[in-house]
């Protein structure tokens, strides 16, 4: 069995958790995109795990995970998250591999985010500032670092001297300090792997892909130029890998309202009192940066265009309970364009005009928990609307808090 399970907004579905609690019956979870711009967070009740790079799987089973190589990786980040599950009693360094061919974020790359940041003034995306887009922009200039590059230390030392001449040429960023990254791979050679070499061990496991951000931050399919530097749809799987894999089962991860952390377009945003709300109820703020999220209601266009460019077939709801005790909820269901009396748009094709549209709203009356009548009926209408199952919802922050529904 081969499953993904990938956020179907904009990131922070809780994605991590539902892997999580997926992981147990999977020989591996591996990550395939993004990079420690990601934090999933997983509650297991007496400790709390933020995953930026270890793929999220229960720590507590025997579940393996692997980055592959659509990854780039902070060796720093991942070194570090290593170094905590071993404090806290789980030693992982059996249960950990990462694809030789995995490139890694230098120094130059975070220090290029925020100037580029800075440098586009109101432009600017609202980044993690983790040098994402730039790791990723070195591998298509073909200039990048990865992982096997470091097996020679001379060869490295090369190709470091070189990216740093063109960084202080071009950008006049100025880093020598090329030792941090010598010891950090020091630290975790040992977990290196070809993606050929575990490529027959992958084809003869059950496989977990754990998505990161949402198909909305999709470097293509999302809403460009707000978006992340990589393949957050379930397309990045196999680019991420290197070669071909069937997947089985397309699990997509939504939240039962919306939010989205750094700038763009949010058609159903919500402000003031009510959006402060929201996201005190939900604890949204950045896993990763701290940023206060951006909260708003269901964007039921949005869902509809995430479940069609990613052919997903099965649903996972979270957070539902964060609006429990809420007096009224709403969802966006409908698009207009040109004024209130404008013309309806059901899908988009095109996220652009994402900034252009009026939201029409309908308001569910609210529930108390989870097994109120309420509560079925926006289910049910979530799922008559997008001609999806919601297969499991999550009751509350622990991992164990999922019902799978009949
Ligand atoms: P980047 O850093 O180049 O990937 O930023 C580009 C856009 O992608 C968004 N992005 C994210 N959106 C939601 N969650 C993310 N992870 C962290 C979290 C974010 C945080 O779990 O909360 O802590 O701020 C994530 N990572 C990237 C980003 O906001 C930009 O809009
Ligand atoms: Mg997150």
């Amino acid at each position: 069995m081969k499953a993904v399970c990938f956020g179907l907004q904009w990131g922070d579905e809780g994605k991590g958790k539902v892997t999580t609690y997926l992981s147990k019956d999977y020989d591996y979870v591996v990550r395939y995109s993004g990079g420690s711009n990601a934090g999933h967070t997983v509650e297991y009740g007496d400790f709390k795990l933020v995953h930026h790079l270890v793929p999220s799987f229960d720590v507590r089973t025997k579940t393996k995970g692997y980055i592959a190589n659509g990854v780039v990786v902070d060796l720093k980040v991942l070194n570090d998250e290593i170094d905590e599950l071993k404090k806290i009693g789980f030693d992982i360094s059996e249960r950990i591999k990462i694809s030789s061919l995995a490139h890694v974020v230098l120094p130059v790359h975070k220090l290029l985010d925020e100037k580029f940041e800075l440098s586009k003034g109101s432009k600017a995306v609202g980044t993690t500032k983790r040098g994402i887009g730039p790791a990723y922009a070195d591998k298509v200039h073909r200039i990048g670092l990865r992982l096997v590059d470091l097996k020679d230390k001379d060869v490295a030392l090369e190709k470091l001297q070189f990216i740093s001449e063109l960084y202080k040429n071009l950008y006049s960023i100025e880093w020598s300090d090329y030792n941090c990254v010598f010891e950090e791979y020091e630290k975790l050679k040992n977990y290196v792997v070809s993606p050929l070499e575990i490529k027959l061990e992958l084809n003869n496991s059950n496989i977990l892909f754990e998505g990161t951000q949402g198909v909305l931050l999709d470097v293509d399919m999302g809403s460009y130029p707000y978006v992340t530097g990589t393949y957050c749809n379930v397309t990045g799987v196999e680019a991420g890998l290197g070669y071909p894999v069937k997947i089985d089962k397309r699990i997509g991860v939504f939240k039962a309202y919306l939010t989205r952390v750094g700038e763009g377009p949010f058609p159903t945003e919500l402000f003031g009192q009510e959006a402060e709300e929201l996201r005190k109820a939900g604890k949204e703020y950045g896993a990763t940066t701290g940023r206060p999220r951006r909260c708003g209601w269901l964007d039921l266009p949005l869902l509809k265009y995430a479940i069609e460019i990613s052919d997903c077939y099965e649903m996972i709801m979270t957070k539902a309970d964060v609006l429990s005790g809420m007096e009224k909820i709403k969802i966006g269901i409908r698009y207009k364009i040109g004024g209130k009396m404008g013309k309806s748009v059901e899908a988009p094709y095109e996220l652009d005009m994402l900034n252009k549209v009026h939201v029409e709203y309908l308001e569910f009356p609210g529930w108390k928990s989870l097994d109120d009548k309420n509560f079925e009926k926006f289910v049910n209408f979530i799922e008559s609307e997008t001609g999806r199952k919601i297969t499991y919802i999550s009751t509350g922050a622990l991992v164990s808090d999922i019902v799978e529904l009949g």
